[in-house]
């Protein structure tokens, strides 16, 4: 007995599927810009400024730095902190910014008679700009000044015998 299968072939009709492109993109056609506000940048915790200045003296006469840079026209915040331990009587230490063009070797020795104002001698006062005071071993004292006139202005420490050693250049650009 022969069975006969009977296959019936399906027919698979294809139907051809005739897509047609017709895209319509309707893109916005403004973009809306954000106009960024200027707001001041967001503060720090340390925040930067211009023109603050620090220097050291140690107990063995000498600054930590022999220059200093600042930003004409704008006011100067200078530091001078005395790191060492002997007291100002045998180990004194301050800043003296000075004209340009002085002559540090005649106003040191007209200061080292000076010693009733902590070595800042009065009849020199047109040669300096600022000085701070006269400090000992941890101690430090802080003076503002401005210079408006660009260029390079020397400093010194005024104690008896120090100039030789603790000197400088303060350039303001
Ligand atoms: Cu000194």
């Amino acid at each position: 007995m022969n069975t006969k299968t009977k296959i019936s072939l399906l027919i698979l009709m294809g139907f051809l599927t005739i897509t047609s492109c017709g895209k319509k993109e309707t893109a916005p056609a403004e973009e809306q810009t954000e106009t960024s506000t200027e707001g001041e940048p967001a503060p720090t915790a340390a925040p930067t400024e211009e023109n603050v200045l620090v220097i050291e003296g140690n107990d063995q006469m000498q600054f930590n730095t022999n220059e200093l840079k600042a930003v004409a026209g704008k006011p100067i915040k200078l530091t001078l902190k005395h790191v060492g331990k002997i007291p100002k009587e045998a180990m004194g230490h301050n800043l003296v910014i000075l004209q340009e063009g002085t002559d540090q070797a005649a106003f040191a020795l007209k200061a080292n008679d000076a010693k009733a104002t902590d070595y800042i001698p009065e009849s020199e006062k047109a040669s300096i700009i600022a000085h701070t005071k006269l400090i000992g071993g941890g101690e430090e004292d802080t003076i503002e000044f401005t210079i408006d006139k660009k260029g390079s202005y020397p400093f010194i420490c005024s104690f008896p015998g120090h100039v030789a050693m603790m000197k400088g250049v303060l350039i303001v650009e």
